[in-house]
């Protein structure tokens, strides 16, 4: 049975403001024609199908249009909630969309009832563990848990007396495994470090699917894995390489586990250096959609420098300028710096609206009125 793990779509995501749901569409439609092309038996999403727990429209227009694609193939889905999605409003009409191959596990109160299917082997029992806090699953399951780790050992040993014997199983679930390493893009399950799991609770299982964690990693055992998000949702995952998961299930449990890329509509990525060498590059690059973060190197102030960036890069979404700290190791408040860095300002300023420096006599101007202001203490108070 091939099995293809997908995790944290987040469809309907922004980043600095920017929708990024045509980039979601792109990738998703390689998720569709992956499913096609390499005969995948069936399509798992380990929680965080939304970004939010009310969804934009567009956003469940398109899980809509991803779903229906699937289901065209005969292809069956099972996914589980995240700790974005809102599990109430994910599961609406799940007992009949499970009759049509569509399993959404979003009721911990169901987690002892798994989603069988066949191959020539015998059955694949797949288990699915939805998002769930400790108060939740204390509530729930009526058990004792303070912890994440203590939730998750209740909830796998509630759902053990269903395994049956000598069938390969399957778990999904969206968790924080201990030792697993974070993006900047998850959000923090409870504050603390008490979100972290210990990734013995999955021994049982043949596979572990895994949703959460953004980058693509196992821990523990090659079959307790995390195939990552479809996209990198933040840059400090401009390194990562986005993929889903395809796992080759043998008779025995997993044969082989592949990575296939997904290739997005524009990359995120940080570009370094000087104003004019950027924008230079610019000029011939070709990825020049890409999300971008710069960091400027320049030393001096420069008048509208995101507007000069788009111009070239129209997806510059964040600046960084080190080298205008650097010009500045010590920032003092003393005002005869102050009073330097102000003039410093303006005469940049004036150079690039001009095209040419201020003369003497406007150099003597300005910072005559630079003192003035600063005897009667306005600029302060402008400030
Ligand atoms: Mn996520």
């Amino acid at each position: 049975m091939k099995i293809l793990h997908t995790s944290d779509w987040h469809i309907g995501r922004q980043f600095h403001n920017v929708s990024l749901l045509e980039d979601q569409r792109h990738v998703l439609d390689q998720i569709v024609n992956i499913t096609r092309q390499q005969n995948v038996d069936v399509l798992l999403i380990a929680g965080d199908i939304y970004d939010r727990s009310v969804p934009p429209s567009q956003a469940v227009a398109l899980l809509d249009n991803v779903i229906s694609s699937i289901n065209q193939l005969k292809i069956p889905v099972i996914m589980i909630s995240g700790n974005h999605d809102g599990a109430a409003r994910l599961s609406f009409a799940s007992s009949q969309l499970a009759q049509a191959g569509v399993h959404i596990l979003a009721d911990l109160e169901q987690i002892s009832r798994p989603v069988t299917l066949k191959d020539k082997h015998g059955d694949v029992v797949f288990f699915g563990v939805p998002y769930a806090d400790p108060v939740s699953v204390r509530h729930v399951l009526g058990v004792e848990a303070s912890t994440h780790d203590e939730a998750m050992a209740q909830a796998i040993a509630s759902l053990k007396p269903s395994m049956p014997k000598d069938t390969r199983t399957v778990l999904l679930s969206h968790c924080f495994i201990d030792g697993g390493e974070e993006s900047e893009s998850e959000r923090p399950l409870s504050i603390g470090g008490a979100e972290r799991v210990s990734y013995k609770h999955f021994a049982p299982f043949d596979y572990v699917a895994l949703g959460h964690l953004h980058g693509r990693q196992y821990k523990g055992a090659n079959t307790i894995r995390y195939s990552g998000s479809i996209l990198k949702y933040s840059f400090s995952e401009e390194k990562q390489i986005k993929s889903v998961t395809l796992v080759d299930m043998g008779e025995q449990g997993v044969d082989e586990v592949t990575q296939v890329p997904l290739l997005p509509l524009r990359d995120m990525r940080t570009i370094t250096g000087e104003l004019t060498g950027i924008l230079e590059q610019g000029r011939h690059d070709l990825k020049k959609d890409d999300y971008l973060q710069i960091r400027l190197t320049d030393k001096h102030a420069i008048l509208d420098v995101m507007g000069k960036l788009r111009a070239v890069y129209p997806n510059v979404l964040h600046i960084e300028r080190p080298g205008l700290m650097a010009a500045n190791p010590q920032q003092s408040a003393r005002r005869e710096q102050l009073k330097k860095g102000e003039f410093s300002m303006f005469s940049d300023f004036f150079e690039q609206v001009n095209g040419e420096p201020l003369t003497k006599e406007q150099q003597s101007y300005v910072s005559q009125t630079l003192s003035d202001l600063h005897e009667k203490d306005l600029l302060q108070k402008v400030l």
